[in-house]
């Protein structure tokens, strides 16, 4: 007898500087919808352990539009999977806050966006929806739709900082890899 309630296995998180991090993906369509049905539990799994608030497609190799989000309020599961999301209003008003991300692990700096956004997306179901956020959601949803335009949170900043950062992560994950041998 198979076991029903085997774990979903987690995937890769692919780490700066991989290519496809730095690639604009391309918007699911019918005929990727039975791909996007098998990686969806897949994502939420990585995303889950890592843990994260947030993943997109290419952060696991697929260049395709979508994403999964989670807040967890009060530390109970609230699953949003995004296709094809795009932002339809911003707010005049900015925000910033901190941001990390699991393709630059361990580096975090503070980012400005918009406070608020509406975005309209299609949902696992494949329903046309429409969402208002602020506070960490909007920031979360503004992250990953930016992965799926090849856009790191570190190019909200001045290259100064950027440079700093990713000079940083390259020398942790050199000296991970050096202590692994
Ligand atoms: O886990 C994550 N935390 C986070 C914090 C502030 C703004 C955005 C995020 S998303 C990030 C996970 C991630 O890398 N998603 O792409
Ligand atoms: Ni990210």
């Amino acid at each position: 007898m198979p076991d029903m309630t085997a774990t979903v296995e987690s995937l890769p998180i692919l780490l700066v500087p991989e290519p496809i991090l730095k690639a604009r993906s391309r918007s699911v369509g019918a005929a990727d919808v039975e791909r996007v049905r098998g990686l969806v539990p897949r994502m939420f799994a990585t995303m889950y352990r890592a843990p994260g608030i947030g993943l997109a497609a290419p952060q696991v190799g697929v260049g395709l539009r979508f994403a999964v989000v989670d807040l967890m309020p009060d530390d109970k599961p609230a699953p949003i999977v995004l296709i094809n999301p795009e932002v339809i209003a911003r707010s005049d008003e900015q925000a910033t806050r901190e941001e990390g991300c699991l393709s630059l692990p361990g580096q975090y700096a503070d980012v400005t966006r918009p406070a608020r956004v509406t975005v309209r997306y299609t949902d696992a179901e494949g329903a046309r929806r429409q969402i208002d956020a602020e506070g960490l959601l909007a920031a979360c949803i503004q992250h990953e739709i930016d992965h799926l335009d090849g856009i790191l949170f570190v190019d909200h900043l001045s290259a100064l900082k950027r440079n700093m950062i990713l000079r940083r992560l390259a020398k942790e994950l050199r000296q991970k890899r050096a202590e692994a041998m």
